[in-house]
């Protein structure tokens, strides 16, 4: 029987930050998203969350842009349209160009309905098989007590931390800090700032004990990740470059990276992702799931797409708690023993506390 959206809302959100969020490209203090909720003829909800920043300086989408596509745009393809399955949704957006994240937003909230219609958790109706997913959490490098913060990740029960790494970043701090915490699990993300930088710049911190090493260059500089890739043994990771399903093939037919970052907003949400993951299983490309400094509901969704059994490294997922004072969601979500527990609940599995 085919389902009819009926209604769409967007509520804005807007939270300060419990720390500031340091990154080469921008430092986040505060953070605005929008929460797509839509209702169909039979009354089921479907909640989604568009994580562009309020500036472009991650992906080309913002905060308002993004807003008026998703109403102006993507609101009017989607309502009354008989949807015999979700992916339907991201067909009834094919003709509108880009707009990842305003088209993720809309989209997961009609898979989030979907799943409440079949009476699923969302994670075992896209075919997840865990419901332990592992935590991991991001540290800012460029400081020289980052060893207290990692200290303080390990004590809240992170078994994974990434660094945030840049040309200005102390190696052999860095070394000293990956040496200290033996039973951590290191990825480093550079976030594209090694781009117009010496090769020996990046492969300075090949010996730092690394797992991955995330983005180096630019976007579009595929031959400096390919050369980087055959002169280093860390393996390159792709996360800014990798936009749609083609972007995965072309890093694969390059042979510019080893693994990819799975965000939903920046690949224009669950049927496009899901192409993506069956791609990488078959093509042997390792795979994890990506934050955005997310509220509960993106995190919620990507809870989700991390039960897959295909994708085995650990993702960017910290606790409710870990950037917010208050989540938007309920329960909140927490990290016990290194690990976060998925809601048995249809649907995303959480309730909005807006
Ligand atoms: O490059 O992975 C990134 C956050 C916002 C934008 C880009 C990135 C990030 C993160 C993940 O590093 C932070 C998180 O845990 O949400
Ligand atoms: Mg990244």
């Amino acid at each position: 029987m085919a389902v009819t959206i009926s209604a769409i809302q967007f509520h804005p959100v807007k939270k300060p930050l419990k720390q500031p969020f340091l990154t080469v490209l921008q430092q986040v203090e505060a953070r605005e998203a929008t929460i797509v909720t839509l209702r169909d003829a039979d009354g089921f909800e479907g909640y989604g969350e568009c994580v562009a920043f309020d500036t472009p300086w991650y992906t080309e989408e913002t905060v308002v842009g993004s807003r008026y596509v998703m109403e102006k745009v993507l609101a009017p393809l989607l309502i009354g349209q008989p949807l015999s399955e979700p992916a339907d949704a991201d067909s009834s957006f094919s003709a509108v160009k880009g707009n990842h994240m305003a088209k993720a937003g809309v989209e997961m909230a009609v898979w989030d309905l979907f799943a409440k219609r079949a009476g699923m958790p969302l994670h075992q109706f896209i075919g997840g098989t865990s419901d332990l997913v592992p935590a991991g959490v991001v540290v800012a490098a460029n400081k020289n007590d980052i060893e207290k913060d990692i200290k303080q990740a390990v004590e809240h029960g992170y078994r994974r931390i990434k660094l945030k790494i840049s040309p200005a970043s102390d190696v052999a701090l860095l070394e000293n800090a990956v040496k200290n915490f033996p039973d951590t699990i290191f990825y480093a993300d550079a976030n594209g700032s090694f781009s117009g930088r010496a090769q020996k710049e990046l492969t300075l911190f090949d010996g730092v004990g690394f797992s991955l090493i995330e983005q180096p260059y630019g976007d579009q500089e595929w031959h400096l990740h390919r050369e980087a890739r055959k002169a280093m043994q860390t393996p390159i990771c792709l996360d800014e470059s990798i936009t749609c399903l083609e972007d995965v093939k072309h890093m694969v037919e390059q042979q510019a990276g080893d693994i990819i970052v799975l965000k939903m907003g920046r690949l224009g949400g669950w049927a496009e992702t899901l192409k993506v993951v069956e791609y990488c299983r078959q093509e042997q490309v390792g795979m994890w799931v990506g934050g955005m400094i997310e509220f509960g509901v993106s995190k919620a969704h990507n809870l989700a797409l991390a039960s897959l059994p295909e994708i085995t490294w650990t993702g960017d997922f910290s606790a409710s708690d870990h950037f917010w004072k208050k989540d938007i969601i309920t329960p909140s979500i927490r990290v016990e023993q290194g690990k976060i527990k998925l809601s048995k609940d249809a649907g995303i599995g959480y309730r909005l506390t807006l």
